[in-house]
């Protein structure tokens, strides 16, 4: 269904804990970071194992803005085979898988650097192994599911998602809610060109599952009716922010710098609108 490749399965259970990470943007030194507070090691073999066999699931976006996305994609590819990690569909994923499978996409808003870094692998490794890895990238990207259910005891406890979920779209798989889960809430564009994103958390009128979601990035993890932002724009100068469950702690690595090359980022943006609202009370 999605464009021929088959896709992963959209369950997890959390049986020794999962660490559900939110957008990483190529930032492959927090990431490796974060990792390294949640505990886990690097084997021998390269892959990253947690002593109480916890794993780790991506909320996606894990390329594009910053400076490693071919090492993150290698990352998951490798994890993903391994049975370690998990990752759902994105926005950028989508954009970089349809690239990656010759449609005619325009790559804007950091993903002109995953061509970058295509490029440069090819010219260091070759024609051939550069090949090899963007069909294992394009396969990587378009078997994401959706969304994940994380079940506990047979039950839905925890849905994993990149933009947002309606709570009557939880276990579906349609285009409607590929397209929501990618996107979010999305109603037209503004009058500075940026889609205008709806409050689907604050409007959510339900509490259970919990819902962890990302892509739209503020300076702290926001819960709300059952709902955790961790996008905390790492890429933007921000932190990288993982969810561990069922301990329901939030930890976080701040970045290293601003990788995004703009000033005017989501986190600046999110502070003036609360400045603005903050002083609109008085
Ligand atoms: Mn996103």
């Amino acid at each position: 269904m999605n464009d021929r490749v088959p896709l992963r399965t959209n369950t997890m259970t959390a049986d020794h804990g999962l660490d559900i990470i939110g957008d990483i943007h190529a930032c492959a030194d927090e990431f490796y970071q974060l990792l390294d507070e949640l505990g886990y090691i690097r084997s021998n073999d390269g892959l990253y194992r947690h002593p109480d066999g916890r794993r780790i699931l991506s909320l996606g976006d894990i390329t594009s803005r910053g400076p490693d996305s071919i090492s993150m994609l290698e990352f998951f590819i490798r994890h993903i085979e391994a049975g370690l990690a998990e990752m759902v569909d994105s926005n950028h994923g989508w954009k970089i898988a349809r690239w990656l499978d010759g449609r005619k996409v325009t790559l804007a808003h950091g993903d002109e650097n995953v061509e970058k870094e295509f490029r440069e692998y090819e010219a260091e490794h070759g024609k051939k192994k550069a090949e090899e890895l963007k069909e294992r990238s394009r396969l990587l990207l378009f078997s994401a599911p959706s969304h994940m259910l994380v079940k506990v005891a047979g039950r839905t406890e925890l849905v994993a998602v990149h933009a947002g979920i309606r709570d009557d779209y939880i276990g579906k798989e349609t285009p409607a809610v590929r397209n929501y889960c990618r996107y979010g809430d999305v109603s037209g564009m503004g009058a500075d060109g940026r889609p205008i994103r709806k409050d689907w958390a604050g409007e959510r009128t339900k509490t259970h599952p919990l819902i962890i979601w990302g892509h739209d990035p503020r300076p702290e993890p926001e819960r709300k009716n059952g709902a955790i932002n961790i996008d905390q724009g790492c890429v933007f100068g921000g932190k990288l922010t993982a969810y561990r469950f069922p301990e329901d702690e939030l930890v976080s690595v701040p970045a290293a710098r601003n990788y995004s090359g703009l000033d005017d980022t989501p986190l600046t943006r999110y502070q003036r609108a609360n400045q603005a609202s903050s002083q609109g009370q008085t």
